[in-house]
């Protein structure tokens, strides 16, 4: 069987003369939303702690399997040679989607959270020494605090924290005396996975480099949803994951300039990472293979290629318009339920589509299960950032979470079922 060509690939949204925005034809794409959630049409709020797949993804996982499936970087066979290929090929193509680095810079791990742990565990601990201060801001997910914690710990280091506005920005009122010269590394979320907050990532990296420290920026929310360029950020190291970004679970992205990579130690050991083996010594292959030891996801690796080219299609520009479109839209309608609130800044331009609130009368855990039986699937609980929790003075949230394949009908389904819920209650 021939492999099909890239135009039979084509998802429904390169409909001939497409050049707009069409959520509907968007929607059509993904299979699992034509699906009913106890009994209900399935209105999928929950896109932050993973994204749904297109057609295209799903048909690559299948085609990787069917068609290529070998080991990479080792077999001298013809299926070895395709698998190879197409892994590299996605190494491109996220190097480009990331604002054109040099693919060498990019290193496949299983997910953002491993991409951070290689950082603090390679570069952390090369870098960073007793007295050292780390800077991470109020708002990080568990995945860009507990490896800093944890250095910090071994390395008798300090870990320094940014606060937050009452609004739920950044309060860059003291940064001067936060990142000083003792800063050996400043780790911030580019985007927040509860507050929505864009972070001033470009101006963080600037005070970061004036202060000889490092900047690390966790994409994992950003990358997504709004065009990414890590040379203009100015940051050092950028990490996100597929599976928020349409692709497949198991597969994440460390990107760092050449020269900090090639400094580093290896994270993990093993195949493939090796230059030369005996028993006493041990050589290093070049970057980006010293970093991937082992088989990693290959068919991941290959299938985001297709999520990155959907992504692509649409116009990362334009998804971000969908998204302060649909985010104002969703938190003005979620303020029109009084004793409401919502956490992260009220304008859409300076947020993502990750809108946390709480009912002043119902428990987020309540509501999330009530709107579940009506097929909305939302978020609640602390969303791995139990310090911004204690920092807004809360135990958990609910939070609905938008992508490209959602529109205002999904917000309308969410507020009515909110106003059922609390007629259920009696509130
Ligand atoms: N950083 C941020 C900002 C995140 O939101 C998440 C996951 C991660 C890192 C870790 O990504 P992973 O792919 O390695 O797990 N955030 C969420 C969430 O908000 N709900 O579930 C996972």
């Amino acid at each position: 069987m021939s492999m099909p060509s890239d135009t039979d690939r084509k998802p429904a949204l390169f409909g001939s003369g497409d050049t707009g925005f069409d959520v509907n034809r968007i929607k059509a794409d993904f299979p699992i939303l034509r699906q009913k959630v106890n009994g209900h049409r399935l209105v999928y709020l929950d896109s932050a702690a993973s994204s749904q797949k297109p057609q295209a993804v799903i048909d690559a996982l299948d085609r990787y399997y069917s068609q290529i499936n070998a080991n990479i970087h080792r077999g001298l066979h013809t299926l070895s040679e395709k698998a190879t290929a197409a892994y590299e090929n996605t190494r491109e193509h996220s190097a480009r989607f990331i604002g054109g680095v040099k693919p060498e810079e990019i290193i496949f791990t299983n997910g953002a959270t491993e991409a951070i742990n290689l950082v603090a565990s390679s570069w952390g601990g090369q870098n960073i020494g007793e007295g050292d201060e780390i800077v991470i801001t109020e708002m990080e997910h568990h995945a860009n605090l507990v490896p800093w914690v944890i250095l910090a710990q071994r390395k008798k280091a300090v870990v320094k924290r940014i606060p937050l506005t009452p609004d739920g920005q950044l309060d860059l009122t003291d940064i001067e005396n936060i990142v000083t010269p003792r800063t050996k590394l400043v780790a911030v979320g580019h985007m927040s996975n509860v507050l929505g907050t864009i972070n001033p990532v470009q101006r963080l990296a600037e005070l970061a480099h004036k202060n000889g420290a490092l900047i690390l920026a966790d994409g994992a929310q950003a990358a997504p949803h709004m065009p990414v360029d890590v040379k203009q950020l100015g940051v050092d190291f950028y990490t996100f994951s597929a599976h928020k970004m349409l692709g497949p679970t198991g597969v994440g992205v460390l990107w760092a300039r050449q020269e900090l990579l090639e400094a580093m130690p290896p994270y993990n050991t093993g195949g493939e990472m090796i230059r030369e083996v005996s028993f006493e010594t041990v050589t290093w292959a070049d970057v980006p293979h010293k970093f991937e030891a082992g088989t990693p996801n290959i068919a991941g690796v290959v299938a985001f290629h297709e999520a990155l080219s959907y992504l692509e299609a649409i116009g990362m520009d334009k998804i971000r318009e969908h998204a302060i479109a649909l985010t104002g839209y969703a938190i003005d309608s979620l303020l029109k339920l009084d004793r409401l609130e919502i956490q992260g800044p009220l304008d859409p331009t300076l947020r993502g589509g990750a809108i946390s609130f709480t009912d002043a009368d119902i428990h987020p855990h309540d509501l999330s299960t009530f709107l579940d039986s009506r097929g909305i699937a939302i978020r609640a609980g602390h969303h791995c950032a139990q310090p911004l929790m204690r920092a807004l003075g809360k135990v958990a949230t609910a939070r609905a979470s938008l992508y490209v394949y959602n529109d205002e009908a999904d917000i309308d389904a969410l507020v009515d079922a909110i106003k059922q819920v609390r007629s259920y209650f009696g509130v």
